[in-house]
This record gives C-alpha cells, structure tokens and sequence, in this order.
C-alpha cells in the first residue's frame, strides 16, 4: 500500500500551537507526532496533544443538525431546514425587538479567519452589537494593562525561544509544567521566581515559591516595587529614557513597605528581599504573568503593578530580558485582534475610533454608520439573557459556558430563559445539549486556515483528513446564514483564503497589522509574527526594542492601589476557593473528556485541600466532598495536598454538572476589563452527605 504523506499543522489546544505533523489513516482517525523542527515545542507535546486526533472519531460526534421538537427532544434534520429555521427566528427577533435582539458568543480556539468572519457576521449581518466572546475570561486582564502600558497588546512581544537565555524568570500566577508543558524546556537554564498559592508543578522547579493568599498579587507586586525603590534597584537612566508615570506609581508602592506587604499576603519579608534581589541582579530576565494573577476582580490592576515592576528594572524591550503575559487558548491571541469582542473591529482597531469605522465598513462595502456601536462584555452579555432589555437569541461558537463561565448555575438559568439557543461544535457539549438548534462543524484536522500564537507568530493549520458526512465547516455555516438574511453570498465568502485575504485588508494600518501576512508565505515556512505591513516587511518577532507604542514611544507605568478581593473567607465559608487546571483536561473538557486516556488520567472533579483542614472537616483522602459557597454547592473528590496553604482549597474547573467549579464562583467582575474573579471566593467543606 502506499504511504500517505504526514500533513504538517499544529495542535488543536492551546496557544503554543505545538507544531505536529499528522498521519491520515484509513476510517479517518489519524496518528500525530510533534514536528522535529518547529522550535516552540523543539519535539516536544503534552498528553493533550498526543491524544487529539481521538477526538476526530468520538463515538458521539455531531454529524447532522439537530432541532428541538415540540416534546423538548432534539432531532436529527436536514442543513436547509436548520438554516432556514434559525434564520427565520432571528428575522423575526430582530423585527420585534431590533437588532440588538440577537447575540453572537465566539471564542478563542476559533482560527484566525472564523473569528474574522464572525465578528463581520454580527455587525453586518444580524446588525447587532451585542457580540463578545470566551477570550474575556483569560486574557482581558492582561490585554487591558499590555494596552495601557506599551500601546499594544502582544502576549509576548519575542518569540518563546528568547526565554532560553534568561538567568531569572518571575512567573505570577502561571503553571506551566502543567497548562504548557513543552514551554518548560526553555524555561531550564533561568532560576524561577514562582508566585502561587499552591506548590505547583512549575514551583516545584522554582529556585524560590511565594505562596501568597489568593487575591493578594496586587499587594505582593507593590511590595517588591517599594524594594526596588528603597535599595537602590531602579534602572533610573532607562526609566528617564523611555517612561512615563513613574513617580505616581513609585508613591503608591511606598505605602507597600514589606512588613505590611507579609501581612496581607503572608508571604515572609525575607522571601519578598530574595525575589527582587534575584530579579534585579539578573543580567537577563523576564516577568511573566498567567491567569492567576489576572483572573480577578483587580485583574487589571495587578497585571499593570507587574509591568510597573518590569519597567522599574528595565525590562521591556531590552533584548534578552522582557514582560510578557502567556496568552492560553490556541488562538487566544488572534482571537483578540479580528473583532469578536465587544468594543473592536478587525485589526485591534476600537468600534467608536471614527476612523477605524470607516476603514473597515470600507473594505466590508458598507456604511460607516450602518455598524453598531460596542456592546456588552461576555459575562454582562450572559447575565443579560432573556431579560427584557438582553438578547433573545443567542448563537455560540467555540465555547461551553454552561461549564466555564462564573457562577455557571445562574448562567445556565439565563441560557434556559433564551427564545433561541443556537451551538455550533463538533461534539454535544454541556451547552449544545440545552440548545434549541445545533450545528455540527469540522475539527481541526478537517479544515484550513490560520491561528496566531502566544508570541504573535502567525501559523497554518492545514486539511489532512475529510469531514465526515453531513458536517460543515464553521464558514460555511456563517455563510448560509448570512444568504438566509439577504447578505450577499461573496460578502462571506466561504474559503478560508479568501477570508483570510480580506482579513489581511481590514488590518492594514491597524495595531495588529496582517497586510503582509499571506497563505503564500506561511507555506514557504517564513516566521511571520504580527505586525507585518508589507508583502516584503520580514515581520516583528520582537517588538518594543527602539520604542513602544504609544505616540510618544515611551511606556506608561500606571498608578495602581491594592484592593481586597470581592469576598473573603469567614462566618459560614470560612476557606478560600481558587480555581484552574488539571494536566490531563483542556477547558471545559468538552474534548479531553471524550479521550480515554485523560479521562483515565483524571476521570471526576476534585478538591485539593490541607490534610490539617481535611481532618478538621471529617474528610480522607478519595472522600466526596460537598463544597459550598454563597452561590452554589459542588461535588468533587478529596486529594490531600500537604503543600497547600491551610485556609486554601483548588479545584479544576474542567468537569459537568454537579462537578463544575463554576457553581462557586461569583459574579464579580474587573471594572476595566470585565475579567471574572475565577481566582477567589470563600467556600465551606464537608463530607457529602452533609445537609
Ligand atoms: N492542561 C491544560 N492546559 C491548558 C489549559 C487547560 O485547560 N488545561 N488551558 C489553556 C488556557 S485557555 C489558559 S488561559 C492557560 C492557563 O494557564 P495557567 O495560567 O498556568 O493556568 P491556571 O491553572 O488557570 O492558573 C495558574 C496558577 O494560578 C494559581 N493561582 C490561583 N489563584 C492565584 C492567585 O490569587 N495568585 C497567584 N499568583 N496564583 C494563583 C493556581 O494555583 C494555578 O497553579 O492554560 C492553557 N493550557
Ligand atoms: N473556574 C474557572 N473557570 C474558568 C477558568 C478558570 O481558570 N477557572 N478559565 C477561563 C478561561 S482562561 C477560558 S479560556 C475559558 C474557556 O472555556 P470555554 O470557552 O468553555 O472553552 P472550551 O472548553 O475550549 O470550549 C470550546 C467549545 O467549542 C468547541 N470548539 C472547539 N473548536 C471549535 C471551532 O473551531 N468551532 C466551533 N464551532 N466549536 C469549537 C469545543 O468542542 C467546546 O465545546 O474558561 C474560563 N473559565
Ligand atoms: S502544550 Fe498545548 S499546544 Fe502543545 S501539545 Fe499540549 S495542548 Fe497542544
Ligand atoms: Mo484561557
């Protein structure tokens, strides 16, 4: 038999895009391995990404649309008759409440060219502003303060393999050796400065653990900004040269003297000295953000105290040394330039810039004014629901909020409340099984386009294998939409190509500038990192080493104060409840829980808890435990954690229905950013069972 030739792409998770190259075989499964030679992953893939192509030949994948009947059951039917449907139900919406009526929820595992066209769908084509998408649940926090500090927002502004180099790498709030963990091959030569509250894997490597109160980062970034200050670290000649704001935000790190900084975090004077005494000393360093310092309520807020903190040093832009954030879903960085968020068009550019209006209504053919204005962000969108004043109907593409948004339980009430719940996936996740209608789409393997990494490099996911029968593609689907709604066919165009062509246009001139991004180059294995202008610009792998992007090229420090989190421990919830990831699971698990290996790996949702305060509550190792808070209870199973602080307990938040983390998590919401406090609220434990 002849070979089949290996297709070279990337894995379908998340944003280090590991490189692979995957292997058609017959009945459509394929086998993958990691590339050789694609240098983020250098060999390397987690479980994760081994497994993947599983998921092309799960025994429940969608394969035909499905409609609700009039007993409440979904059933199977034809693409023209679900097409026709939905598009008459939005017409009517919108005919008897306005545009506004419909909502559009995207996400940040979408390529680079659904979450263009979809964005373009919304505005154009339902006219709505109400359009946000999941990525304002990891990266909004950090994509608010990268904004107001460099003028642009590019997770890493150099590539991945510059890590390598670093003596000292501070990461807050990220665990890498479990959410990325090829990464941590260039992440061997550094010495880790880890900041967690629980002694993670990567802490586990550190040459110092900060093991701060959950909610406390503010305060701890402060506290080492006033070390800074007080012995002498400050690079003043870089801080003249090429910044703004600093004695604003140096009076408010003086408040932060360390005594008072171990009392709120709890993290020893002596280790907070050690850690900027390692940072600062280093000739190379970076500092690294992940969602556990963002994923708060002053998310914003502490991700701008580390950039203060980077600034301070001289970090950013100095080749060898850097900030960066790790951006996490696997287009989590282009998901966030093409306009699927609330207040954005195409190109990072703003929907109220005047200017950015006209551009882009230019390239799409229609009025300037015709577009509407920003609308809601996600959890506002979702809380909104059915409400008089909400959407009606809601389309969902990429996401499972019945599983990962806060305070899933209310959320899931809101999703119920709709006229029309309409989800398009390739698998009958938590949301699409309540949907009113669901679209089955093609995977990874199946289709072509574009996704953009964690350091801004823009890379080709390619067709290996054909869809099963019966499937479309997430394109396609948007199309027969648009059609059903009077649009003009070649106005959402179908081809990957063709939309990424009009996706470059849109961007030109914007902050995240494709113009000289083509199909063409990618396949000739050019680098390309964003922003790339011109057919013959070579790319930006590292941005900011002249100027950063505000006009004045200097970075901004920003005025920041500590602040509580929205809710703390005592009375009735007495422990702190975090939340985040297990290694074995992707997300809401709506594709890891259909492997058998990771389901294996890690079959139920559980709690990590202080074997001090598992005895205290009646619980043993392996027991079901009952975790309440104001909103909700969870059920999950107890692993003793002696690392873990004692008033601390952490659970993944990547299981269904009784197990969702999210029935504890509220509502509160960063002011600036909309980012959810997924990273605190107060919990109590007891064996299940328990009235
Ligand atoms: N296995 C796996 N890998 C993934 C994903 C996945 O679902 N599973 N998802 C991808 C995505 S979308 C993302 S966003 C990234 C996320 O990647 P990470 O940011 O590394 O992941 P998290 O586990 O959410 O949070 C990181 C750490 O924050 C800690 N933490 C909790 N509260 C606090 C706090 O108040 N302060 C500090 N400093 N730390 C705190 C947690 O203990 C946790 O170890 O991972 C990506 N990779
Ligand atoms: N408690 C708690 N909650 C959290 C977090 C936390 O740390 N703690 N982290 C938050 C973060 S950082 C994130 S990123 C979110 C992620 O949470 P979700 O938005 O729920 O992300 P996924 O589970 O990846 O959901 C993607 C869904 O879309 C489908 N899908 C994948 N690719 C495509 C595609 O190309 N087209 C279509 N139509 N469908 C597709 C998948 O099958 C799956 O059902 O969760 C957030 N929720
Ligand atoms: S680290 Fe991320 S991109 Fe790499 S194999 Fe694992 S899930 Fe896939
Ligand atoms: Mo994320």
């Amino acid at each position: 038999m002849p070979e089949v030739p290996e297709v070279p792409t990337h894995c379908p998770y998340c944003a280090l895009q590991c490189g692979t190259r995957l292997a058609p075989r017959d009945g459509g499964a394929a086998g993958v391995r990691p590339s050789p030679d694609f240098p983020v992953n250098q060999g390397g893939l987690c479980q994760k990404g081994w497994t993947a192509p599983t998921v092309l030949t799960t025994p429940d994948r969608l394969t035909t649309p499905l409609v609700r009947d009039a007993a409440g059951t979904l059933v199977p039917t034809g693409w023209d008759t679900a097409l026709d449907l939905v598009a008459e139900r939005l017409r009517a919406l919108r005919d008897a409440y306005g545009p506004d009526a419909v909502g559009v929820f995207g996400g940040g595992g979408l390529t680079n060219e659904k979450a263009y066209l979809l964005g373009k769908f919304a505005r154009v084509a339902l006219g709505t502003s109400q359009i946000d998408y999941n990525g304002r649940f990891c990266m909004s926090s950090a994509a608010t303060a990268g904004n107001a500090a460099f003028g642009v927002d590019r997770g890493l502004p150099f590539p991945v393999t510059d890590l390598g180099d670093a003596d000292v790498i501070l990461l807050a709030g990220a665990n890498p050796a479990d959410t990325m963990p090829p990464l941590m091959r260039h992440l061997g030569r550094a010495a880790l400065v880890v900041i967690d509250p629980r002694r993670t894997a990567t802490a586990e490597r550190a040459a110092l653990h900060l093991q701060p109160a959950p909610g406390t980062d503010l305060a701890l970034a402060l506290g080492l900004l006033h070390l800074a200050v007080v012995e002498g670290l400050v690079d003043t000649a870089y801080v003249a040269a090429r910044t703004a704001g600093f004695d604003a935000a140096r009076q408010r790190a003086m408040a932060w003297w360390p005594e008072r900084v171990e009392r709120v975090t709890g993290v020893p004077v002596a280790e907070l000295r050690e850690a900027v005494a390692l940072l600062a000393g280093a000739g190379r360093a970076y500092v690294l953000t992940g969602r556990g310092a963002e994923q708060h309520s002053k998310g914003t807020d502490t991700a701008a105290a580390f950039v203060n903190l980077a600034l301070a040093l001289g970090l950013p832009g100095r080749p060898g040394s850097g900030y960066g954030c790790l951006t996490g879903q696997g287009n989590g960085q282009g998901g966030r330039e093409h306009g699927q968020k609330a207040d954005q068009l195409p190109g990072y550019r703003m929907i109220t810039d005047p200017a950015a209006r006209e551009h882009v209504a230019g390239v799409w053919g229609v009025p300037a004014d015709s577009l509407p204005g920003p609308g809601r962000g996600a959890y506002e969108l979702l809380d909104a629901l059915g409400t008089p004043d909400g959407p009606k109907a809601l389309l969902v593409f990429g996401s499972n909020p019945a599983v990962s948004a806060p305070r899933a339980g209310h959320v899931s009430e809101r999703l119920a409340a709709l006229d029309l719940l309409v989800v398009a996936d390739f698998v009958p996740s938590e949301t699409a099984r309540t949907a009113d209608v669901v679209l089955p789409v093609t995977q990874w393997a199946e289709e072509e386009g574009t996704m953009t990494n964690l350091e801004g490099r823009v890379l080709r996911r390619r067709r290996a294998l054909p869809p099963p029968t019966g499937v479309r593609t997430d394109l396609e689907v948007l199309q027969g939409l648009a059609v059903r709604l009077g649009q003009p066919a070649d106005r959402f165009p179908s081809a990957p190509r063709t939309v990424f062509e009009e996706l470059r246009r849109a961007s030109r001139g914007g902050r995240a500038d494709y113009a000289g991004i083509s199909y063409d180059r990618l396949d000739a294995g050019e680098a390309l990192h964003w922003p790339c202008p011109a057919e013959e610009h070579p790319g930006t792998p590292r941005l900011f080493l002249d100027r950063f992007a505000h006009p004045d090229g200097r970075a901004r420090f920003a005025a920041v104060e500590h602040r509580d989190a929205a809710e703390s421990p005592g009375g009735r919830f007495p422990l702190y409840a975090t939340t985040g990831r297990s290694p074995a699971h992707y997300q809401s698990g709506a594709q890891t829980r259909r492997v058998p290996e990771l389901t294996a790996a890690a079959p139920e949702a559980y709690v990590e808890i202080h074997p001090d305060t598992a005895r205290r509550a009646g619980l043993d190792e392996g027991a079901l435990a009952r975790i309440s808070s104001a909103r909700g209870s969870t059920l999950a199973r107890v692993r003793l954690v002696g690392t873990l602080r004692t008033d601390t307990v952490f659970l993944p938040f990547h299981f269904p229905a009784e197990g969702r983390a999210n029935l504890l998590t509220s509502d509160a919401l960063d002011p600036r950013s909309g980012m959810p406090e997924f990273k605190v609220c107060a919990v109590r434990v007891e064996p299940c069972g328990t009235p």
